[in-house]
């Protein structure tokens, strides 16, 4: 973490002035970028709220090229909003520029940050206790697929190539098997067994984006309800926020990571697997109003591909937190050393709810079809 003062020298550079009422560190609860919120009153006493964020270099290993793409996505979003009466003030991130009309600052040691407005009045879901919760979050993402629909997918940078390519994830997984590096294997045999079992499933979405059968489009890519800005007057998702890895990708990622994260019955490190479950009646909010949003516009092979996607994004993110228990913790943030373990057994606790739920989920997919 920054210091307050680091924090100031930062700030200055986005030219924000007056004086620091708040400077909160540690804001958020994401595990790879490090988040700061920060309040300034002007000379006449008028406050002012900011986020400040640096970008992670092991996660991103070219940041300039991240904000290209995330000013980009959010230049075309506001132009969509305001285009359909819509607030692009709230409803998508406004970032500032520095002194040399740059999105990012380098500091002293070589690390990239940015800042952009903090929009009032909202909060965010850790866990979704109630459906309509997750059908406006899938809205909010249905809709960013909707709104870029038009935005040509190849003119934007792969920040993180092969980001959900579970064959490659796979292949990571078992490297850091073989190598077991700090003699973890033996504390997780049972996950390494679970995970192993079901390689041979790991192809099917990309084998079919390889196929050009699934399509590229502009994605999100991390589609957690905590990324999503609910409006505290109204309830509805206001604003889906943490762009970074907005990159080409399917539509089956977004609606895939949102189902992992929001119907799922506990927090992603929940350490009593009795209370991970897949919630259906969370899966049919979250597909209402994904599909509500941005069904009309995909094929009949990415409808079928969704289930896939909540499938395989479930078990990909489970492979990639086993991968990183397995060599020393060194991408996720963690908080103890079996945090990852703990959230890869949530994450194939899920995986083996949503083979138990296989043709319920099917049913539900199948009655959204249009
Ligand atoms: P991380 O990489 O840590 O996930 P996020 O960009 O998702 O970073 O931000 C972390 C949290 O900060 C969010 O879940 C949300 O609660 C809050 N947040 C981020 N940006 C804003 C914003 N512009 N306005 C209000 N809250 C925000
Ligand atoms: C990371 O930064 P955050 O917490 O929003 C990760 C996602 C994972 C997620 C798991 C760049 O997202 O891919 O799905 O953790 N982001 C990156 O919670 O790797
Ligand atoms: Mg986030």
């Amino acid at each position: 973490m920054p210091t307050e003062a680091q924090v100031r020298e930062i700030a200055a550079a986005f030219q924000i002035k007056g004086n620091f009422t708040e400077i909160a560190l540690g804001f958020g609860g994401g595990h790879i970028n490090s988040t700061c919120r920060l309040e300034v009153a002007d000379v006449a006493g008028k406050k002012s709220k900011y986020i400040l964020q640096r970008i992670n270099r092991n996660a991103f290993k070219d940041p300039v090229k991240v904000m290209d793409n995330v000013v980009h996505v959010t230049e075309h979003l506001r132009r969509k909003f305001a285009a359909t009466g819509r607030d692009p003030a709230r409803e998508t991130l406004t970032f500032l520029p520095t002194a040399d009309g740059l999105y990012y600052h380098i500091d002293t040691e070589g690390e990239y940050w940015r800042c952009y407005d903090y929009v009032d009045d909202v909060y965010t879901l850790q866990l979704v206790e109630n459906p309509e919760d997750l059908r406006e979050a899938g809205r909010a993402f249905g809709r960013f697929q909707r709104m870029l629909t038009d935005f040509p997918a190849k003119e934007l940078h792969d920040t993180i190539p092969n980001f959900h390519n579970t064959k490659l994830r796979i292949k990571a997984l078992e490297r850091a098997i073989y190598e077991d590096v700090i003699d973890r294997n033996m504390t997780c045999q049972a996950e390494i067994e679970f995970a192993s079992e079901r390689t041979p499933k790991g192809g099917w979405l990309v084998d079919r984006m390889e196929a050009g059968i699934l399509p590229q489009r502009v994605t999100h890519n991390d589609t957690k309800i905590n990324n999503v800005l609910f409006d505290c007057a109204t309830h509805e998702a206001l604003c889906v926020i943490d762009l970074d890895t907005v990159m080409p990708g399917l539509v089956a990622y977004d609606f895939g990571d949102g189902i992992r994260f929001g119907a799922s019955t506990a927090l992603e490190d929940e350490h009593d697997l009795d209370k991970v479950r897949l919630d259906l009646d969370l899966y049919r909010a979250f597909a209402e109003g994904f599909l509500g949003e941005c069904g009309e516009l995909i094929t009949e092979a990415e409808h079928e591909s969704l289930l896939y996607g909540a499938y395989l994004m479930t078990y990909t993110i489970g492979v990639r937190f086993l991968t990183d228990y397995l060599v020393g913790d060194v991408y996720f943030r963690t908080a103890y050393p079996k945090h990852n373990l703990v959230r890869a057994r949530t994450q194939f606790k899920l995986v083996a709810e949503i083979e138990r739920h296989w043709n319920e989920l099917e049913a539900i997919m199948e009655s959204l079809r249009k």
